[in-house]
């Protein structure tokens, strides 16, 4: 009997030894400062008020009408692989308001993308006057959460909110990236994740330049050499291909899930060899020229007084604006060294009236601006100097700002970048982030410019990794360039924060370049104290 009572108290003081141990281990984690975190871009006001909300294993996202579901869907998507937890989501239950996430649309919220996060202890609502500010909401809790939310394994780390409000909208209404899909051949996948990493900046434009001399890479039905032969090549003469109608399909309807509109791109007179070599009858000699695998520009040209040309560009129209929800075809109209001025606006004048005729708006490189715009064409600027851009704001045509000094993701960082060019010198991290839309160029201010796009011109960029290290991380200030007002923007604050992505980056699997000029590091007040101790 006195043994059996000996060993009870043995097992109490064990057990009890084991349950305070375990308690010391697990301390209580830091609450999160709202004002601290490092969202990007820069939110414009933010009010923190000092606790923080847990996601916990019983934390469910409600939506309040059916069109929110899939953003819902998305976001509990992210946290359940982080977390483990199950992460419901149903729709608005009034008497399921503890610990949940709530996505709501109110007419309080006065601009199309803009949002207000309020995050109490028992609970987070994200509000916006469209689905599109909801899921910019989403994408800044997603940052206000630790990064290992982003990793696809469960995370120790607590999944800490920081309590206070949010509310935010951006500068412009387009905030683009470019993807030259013709000089080298990205398929599906690759663009999807290029879609995934642009929307984490709330960037909501994909330009994908379709053609050019080194390659066709959209099907079309009624003139199916362009792929059949115009397809098969790129620059190097490697594998190459092209998108089916479906597959370009999946691409427009996956972007929109993450609110990003594709703009397709036909470049034209010029940056034409791949479609002159499918065709012999679009030449003005009606040979055909052999397939282009070099990188040189300027040296091709539709044939301007054939009618058939305007037949072949109609059709390409046609069968692309079935293809796109979005307001806008691109047309290239750059580098046309090939076509004299005069052919060069008669073409433009003419194409520009098929893309009206099959109910679209014009976008056209900045050499466009010579010619007689339509009301509703957009001038992108890219050139080394603004005159271009400045005659279309002359003709009172709106500008998209993709100054290639500063937005062409496609030069090297420095003398020893592994891949880029340097035809307009060297684009460290800081040259492209420090400079503003509104004082670029005098004589275009805020109210004749859309928005900011970067092109990633692939001449050099051979596979998805090379694709991440020249956008990532200069494609990051460009977005915020686009969302955050100016005067609540500098370098010297904004490469703190960029510095403190890293660990998202690296969650992401994003094969970013470390420029020596970001002050990397992990976010520590991304942690709790238990891994602070560590
Ligand atoms: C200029 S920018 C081009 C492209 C090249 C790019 C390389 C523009 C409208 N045309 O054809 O790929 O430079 O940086």
């Amino acid at each position: 009997m006195k043994n059996h009572l000996f060993l009870s108290y043995i097992f109490i003081v064990c057990f009890g030894c084991i349950i305070l141990t375990s308690c010391e281990t697990k301390k209580p984690a830091i609450p999160r400062d709202l004002a601290k975190q490092q969202v990007i871009p820069k939110p414009i006001s933010v009010t923190a008020t000092g606790s923080s909300f847990e996601i916990e294993s019983n934390t469910l996202i409600q939506y309040q009408t059916e069109e929110l579901q899939p953003i819902a869907t998305y976001l509990a998507k992210l946290l359940r692989s982080a977390s483990g937890f199950e992460i419901p989501v149903i729709i608005e239950d009034s008497e399921k308001s503890l610990n949940t996430i709530s996505l709501k649309l109110t007419d309080s919220i006065s601009t199309n993308e803009g949002y207000e996060i309020e995050t109490k202890e028992s609970g987070i609502i994200v509000k916006a006057s469209m689905p599109a500010g909801i899921f910019y909401g989403v994408q800044t809790l997603r940052q206000l959460l630790p990064a290992s939310i982003e990793a696809a394994t469960k995370t120790t780390d607590t999944l800490l909110v920081a309590t206070g409000t949010i509310k935010d909208n951006p500068s412009y209404g387009y905030r683009g990236a470019m993807l030259d899909v013709s000089r080298h051949f990205f398929g599906v996948e690759d663009v999807k994740r290029y879609i995934d990493l642009i929307s984490v900046y709330k960037m909501n434009r994909l330009h994908l330049h379709l053609s050019d001399d080194q390659g066709w890479r959209i099907e079309i039905k009624s003139w199916p050499k362009l792929t059949e032969i115009g397809g098969s090549s790129e620059v190097g003469g490697g594998e190459s291909g092209f998108f089916t109608q479906e597959q370009y399909k999946d691409i427009v309807n996956y972007a929109q899930s993450r609110f990003i509109t594709i703009i397709p791109e036909i470049d034209m007179p010029g940056h034409t060899n791949a479609a002159l070599a499918s065709y012999p009858e679009l030449n003005c000699n009606g040979k055909a020229p052999e397939l282009y695998h070099g990188t040189k520009v300027g040296f091709s040209s539709l044939c301007i007084d054939k009618e058939l040309t305007y037949k072949f560009i109609d059709d390409v129209i046609r069968e692309l604006a079935a293809l796109t929800p979005g307001e806008y075809i691109h047309i290239g109209g750059d580098e046309s060294h090939a076509t004299t001025m005069k052919d060069y606006i008669h073409f433009m004048n003419k194409t520009q009236k098929i893309v009206e005729k099959h109910g679209k708006k014009v976008i056209g490189w900045d050499e466009i601006a010579h010619t007689d715009l339509l009301p509703t064409s957009v001038v992108q600027y890219w050139s080394r100097k603004g005159e271009n851009a400045l005659k279309g704001v002359e003709k009172g045509a709106k500008i998209l700002m993709s100054p290639a000094k500063k937005t062409y993701v496609d030069m090297k960082y420095d003398s020893i970048s592994r891949i880029g060019l340097n035809w307009v010198g060297y684009t460290e991290v800081d040259k492209a982030y420090n400079w503003d839309l509104e004082t670029y160029e005098s004589g275009i201010s805020k109210d004749d410019i859309i928005g900011i796009e970067a092109p990633l011109w692939t001449e050099t960029v051979e596979t998805m990794d090379d694709i991440e290290y020249l956008a990532f991380p200069r494609i990051i200030g460009i977005a915020e360039i686009g969302w955050t007002p100016t005067a609540l923007r500098n370098w010297e604050e904004y490469k703190v924060r960029l510095g403190n992505h890293k660990d998202r980056l690296d969650a992401l699997k994003i094969d970013f370049y470390p420029s020596k000029i970001v002050p990397w590091k992990s976010d520590t007040t991304q942690k709790t104290n238990e891994t602070i101790n560590e």
